[in-house]
């Protein structure tokens, strides 16, 4: 199972709107074959790993899985009847496929035909996997996920003269993979006006760009020919967010000509956030993490907006003068769980 969900993060972050899964299948204990699901639309992990296998499994085989094996028609064929023609006697599984179309049923419809199966092998691992989806898939709406780089004093800006960098190299690059495991990235107008971010996925494995949200109610960043969201190669994939009321024609055509998307939202100042996360919905974004400055967090916070916090806290001071971003926060104990990312906290967990 730990293999396989080796393999399945083969496919990180993209696989939506659909999971990601690793299949691996053993023959008296060995490995003989592995699969994962590359992308939606093509074949699922255990058909890539029968495919890779090119022969009938022997009769003790062992299919292991990280997700419960889907029982119905998707885009693909069901995976249950792909493992009883395979002749499986066996199979284990990671997590259950919280899709209320699976959800159990294919683990039953397994067991109805003798077949034996074992759950929640590495379970958490393979459900935090998938998180994402996870809450797609049940809520029909994207996991809103905060993220903030603090100071411990709870400050988003050091000092004058200190840099801009809160969290070190490795906080940096965690932040990185979650730019690629997430089909959208947001940030408020003032954000992309202050810090002129690219909000792309670099690492070692090169650069991949989500969709890019500039939060921008009144259209400010029309014009800001200097911005990289506005200028470089991933521009196409920068959606400029405002409302519809507030949209000047000519600032629209701006955004046009630079080849920029734009949202003009029905709403107002107070719903604005809520019809911007409808939208995604209706566009199957199935989830954004939100790199806010101290007003985009508060707000979102307050709103009661947030489903998932990524809150790095670096061990030291921020700007006296700067706002705190926790305004609104509310986390009931037990809820965030504590890791060390370099020498920054990483505190993260669902919200709500
Ligand atoms: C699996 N193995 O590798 C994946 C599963 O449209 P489809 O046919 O790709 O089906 C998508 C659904 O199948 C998705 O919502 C999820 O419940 C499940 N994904 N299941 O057994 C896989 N990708
Ligand atoms: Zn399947």
């Amino acid at each position: 199972m730990r293999r396989a969900l080796e393999l399945a993060r083969q496919a990180w972050g993209r696989t939506h709107p659909n999971p990601m899964v690793g299949a691996v299948i053993t023959e008296g204990g060995k490995i003989v074959a592995e699969g994962f699901h590359a992308k939606a639309g093509e074949p699922h992990a255990e058909v890539m790993a029968l495919r890779a296998l090119g022969r009938r499994p022997a009769a003790a085989a062992v299919l292991h899985v990280t997700l419960e094996p889907c029982c119905t028609h998707g885009r693909t064929p069901p995976c249950v009847d792909a493992i009883l023609a395979a002749g499986f006697r066996t199979v284990v599984v990671g997590a259950r496929d919280p899709n209320p179309a699976h959800a159990g049923h294919g683990l039953e419809l397994l067991r109805a035909k003798g077949v034996a199966v074992v759950e929640g092998v590495l379970g958490e691992e393979c459900a935090e996997l998938n998180l994402i989806f996870n809450h797609w898939i049940t809520r029909g709406a994207p996991l809103l996920a905060l993220k903030v780089a603090s100071t411990l004093d709870g400050k988003l800006t050091l000092p004058a003269g200190q840099g801009r960098a809160i969290t070190g190299p490795a906080a940096q690059a965690y932040v990185h993979r979650l730019r690629r495991l997430f089909p959208a990235i947001a940030v408020s107008a003032d954000t992309a006006l202050a810090d002129n971010p690219r909000l792309t996925a670099r690492g070692d494995d090169g650069e991949t760009c989500p969709v890019r949200f500039v939060l921008d109610r009144r259209f400010k960043t029309a014009g800001r020919t200097g911005l990289n969201l506005f200028q470089d190669a991933h521009r196409t994939r920068t959606i400029v967010v405002g409302l519809g009321a507030a949209a000047k024609k000519s600032d629209l055509a701006w955004y046009e000509a630079e080849g920029v998307r734009v949202w003009t939202l029905v709403g107002d100042d107070d719903s604005f956030l809520q019809v911007w996360a409808e939208r995604c919905a209706q566009e199957h974004i199935t989830g954004v993490l939100v790199e806010a400055g101290p007003r985009l967090a508060s707000s979102l916070l307050t709103a009661g907006s947030v489903d998932y916090l990524y809150a790095f806290v670096a061990p030291r001071s921020g700007d006296p003068e700067a706002p705190g971003w926790q305004d609104g926060l509310t986390i009931p104990a037990g809820r965030l769980r504590a890791s060390l990312v370099g020498a920054d906290a990483l505190y993260q967990g669902f919200l709500r």
